[in-house]
C-alpha cells in the first residue's frame, strides 16, 4: 500500500509525528486507498515558515504570469480528468459521472481564474484637486489557509485555491480527510503547471491540522467549507485574531412544486437534488414543499421513482447512487429516521441501511422519503446529510414561502412553476443565496456568485468575480503632480 506524503518546504516530506490515517473506500471497506499524513502544529509551524516565503516571491510575479499557470493546470486537469474521475470515486463514492462533473467545475474555475489574472480591476477615479490622480487597486494579503469538505474533493479546493492564487497569495491546503488522494492530485497538477514549490503547501489530516492552521497567527486569510458548528468555531478564532474570513456551512434546501408545475420535470429535479450525491452537498434538496392540488399524485410519481434508483459502487455502469462516506454517517442517518419516526412523520420509503452482496461491505443507504412532515419538526429544520427526503403539503404559494424561510440556513432553493409572476416573487422573496426556477437546489456554475445567507455563510461568495475581492484588498494610491500642498476638503471647497 502507498504511503503518501504532505508537501511542504517544496519538498514531499513525511509527518513531524510520523503517524498517518487510512484513505477508504466507502464503497467497500476492504479497499484501502492509501495511508496519509496525520499532520499537527509542527508540519504546519513549517508549512507557515515556507508559504511565506513563496508568498514573497508570488506576491511580485505579474498577475497575468500567475493566471498561466492557472491555465496551465486546468489543460491537466482536462488530460487527466477521467483518471481524477475515477480515483474520487473511488475514495468517496458518488457516481464517476459526477466526480468527473466534480473535475469539470474545476477545470471551468481554472480557465476563469487564468483570465481574471489580465484584469484584477481596480479604479481610476477623478480627484477632487487639480494635477492630482485618483485610483484604487488590489493587493494580495499573505498566505491562505484553506479547508475543504469531503463532497466535491476537487471543485470546492479549486474554487478557493485558484483565486487566492491569481491574486497572489500563497496556499496551505488541507484538503478533507476522506479525500486526501484528490488533493494529492490537485497539488501534483499545480506543481506540474509551474507554480514555484513554496506557493503551495499541503498538510494532510484531521480537524487537529485545521485547527492549527486557523489558530496561526501568521495565516491572515481563512475559508472554511463544512458543519456550522466546526465554521462557528472558526469564526470565533478568526474574530478574536482578526483575520478575513469566508465561511460556506450548512443547508436546508428544498424545492417546491405547485399546482401548475410540470411534473415530470420536477420529478427529475427532484430525485437528482435529495439523491445525487447521497445527499451529501450542502445544496441538497432534503425537503420537498408540494401544494396540495399535486401532493398526492406527484408523491406517487417520486416514491415509484425512488424505489427504482440503482444503489452500488460509484465506478460501476449503472450506478445512479453511490454509498455515504463513512459509519458515522449512516449512524448519524439512521439517528434521523428514529427522529422523524417519532416525530410523526410517514417513513414512505427506504429508512434502512442497504444490504445484500457487495453492497454490505460498503456504506449504503437507501433513499428515504419522509410524508406528512410539519414544518418545525426537526427532520425538516436540521441539515442531515444523507439520502433523506422530508415532504412538506402547504395550501399555495405564500405558505410554501414561509416553509421555505422558516429554518435557519439558506443557501438554495428551487420552485417549479409555470406562472412567471409566482416565478419572480420566488426570486425576490425566498431568503436564500441561490434560487432555481423549474431547476432543481443544486447546479451552480463557476463563474457566479456561490454562498448562502443566514447560518450557512458569513456573507462572502465563492465563485464568480466576489471571491477575488476577499482574495485581494483593495489599496488606493493618490498622486498629486500639482507641485503644491493640496488640502482635499479644505482647498478645494
Ligand atoms: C456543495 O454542495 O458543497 O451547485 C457545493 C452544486 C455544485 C456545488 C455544490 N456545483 O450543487
Amino acid at each position: 500500500m502507498t504511503t503518501f506524503k504532505n508537501f511542504i518546504g517544496g519538498q514531499w516530506v513525511a509527518p513531524a509525528s510520523g503517524e498517518h490515517f487510512d484513505d477508504i473506500n466507502p464503497a467497500d471497506t476492504r479497499d484501502i486507498v492509501g495511508r496519509f499524513p496525520k499532520s499537527g502544529a509542527a508540519d504546519v509551524q513549517a508549512a507557515v515558515e515556507s508559504a511565506k516565503r513563496g508568498f514573497d516571491l508570488w506576491r511580485r510575479t505579474p498577475a497575468p504570469a500567475r493566471g498561466d499557470v492557472l491555465r496551465r493546470v486546468g489543460e491537466i486537469l482536462v488530460a487527466r480528468k477521467d483518471e481524477l474521475g475515477d480515483l474520487m470515486t473511488r475514495e468517496m463514492g458518488k457516481p464517476v459521472a459526477e466526480t468527473k462533473g466534480d473535475v469539470q467545475e474545476g477545470i471551468d474555475t481554472a480557465f476563469y481564474a487564468a483570465t481574471e489574472g489580465r484584469r484584477l480591476f481596480g479604479h481610476t477615479v477623478p480627484s477632487e484637486l487639480r494635477n492630482k490622480w485618483a485610483m484604487s487597486f488590489r493587493r494580495p494579503i499573505g498566505v491562505a489557509g484553506l479547508i475543504t469538505p469531503f463532497n466535491f474533493p476537487l471543485a470546492i479546493p479549486t474554487w478557493k485555491m485558484f483565486p487566492a492564487l491569481v491574486c497572489g497569495n500563497a496556499v496551505i491546503f488541507k484538503p478533507g480527510e476522506d479525500v486526501p488522494h484528490a488533493g494529492t492530485v490537485l497539488v501534483e497538477a499545480l506543481l506540474e503547471a509551474g507554480l514555484p514549490p513554496e506557493v503551495i503547501q499541503l498538510v494532510h489530516g484531521d480537524g487537529a491540522a485545521g485547527k492549527a492552521i486557523v489558530d496561526h497567527p501568521d495565516v491572515p486569510l481563512i475559508s472554511f467549507t463544512g458543519s456550522t458548528e466546526t465554521g462557528s468555531k472558526v469564526g470565533e478564532t478568526c474574530g478574536r485574531m482578526h483575520k478575513r474570513l469566508s465561511l460556506e456551512m450548512g443547508g436546508k434546501n428544498a424545492q417546491t412544486v405547485l399546482d401548475d408545475a410540470d411534473l415530470d420535470l420536477a420529478l427529475e429535479g427532484v430525485l437528482w437534488g435529495a439523491f445525487g450525491t447521497t445527499g451529501q452537498r450542502c445544496t441538497a434538496t432534503s425537503r420537498l414543499i408540494l401544494q396540495a392540488g399535486i401532493h398526492d399524485e406527484f408523491l406517487d410519481m417520486l416514491e415509484k421513482r425512488a424505489a427504482t434508483l440503482v444503489l452500488g459502487d460509484g465506478r460501476k455502469k449503472g450506478t445512479d447512487v453511490g454509498p455515504l462516506i463513512h459509519a458515522e454517517s449512516v449512524a448519524k442517518v439512521e439517528r434521523y429516521v428514529e427522529i422523524g419516526t417519532k416525530e410523526g412523520a410517514t417513513l414512505r420509503l427506504g429508512g434502512k441501511r442497504a444490504t445484500g452482496g457487495a453492497l454490505d461491505h460498503g456504506f449504503f443507504f437507501q433513499p428515504t422519503i419522509f410524508s406528512g412532515v410539519k414544518a418545525g419538526m426537526r427532520i425538516e429544520q436540521e441539515e442531515i446529510f444523507g439520502p433523506v427526503l422530508s415532504v412538506i403539503k402547504v395550501k399555495d404559494a405564500a405558505e410554501a414561502f414561509r416553509v421555505n424561510n422558516g429554518v435557519k440556513y439558506g443557501l438554495s432553493s428551487s420552485v417549479y412553476t409555470r406562472n412567471v409572476n409566482v416565478a419572480f416573487q420566488a426570486l425576490q422573496e425566498l431568503d436564500n443565496g441561490i434560487t432555481y426556477i423549474n431547476a432543481p437546489t443544486i447546479g451552480a456554475e463557476a463563474h457566479l456568485p456561490f454562498g448562502g445567507v443566514k447560518a450557512t455563510g458569513n456573507g462572502h461568495r465563492e465563485g464568480g468575480w466576489e471571491v477575488y475581492e476577499f482574495y485581494s484588498e483593495t489599496k488606493v494610491g493618490y498622486v498629486d503632480y500639482s507641485g503644491a500642498l493640496q488640502r482635499a476638503q479644505i482647498d478645494n471647497y
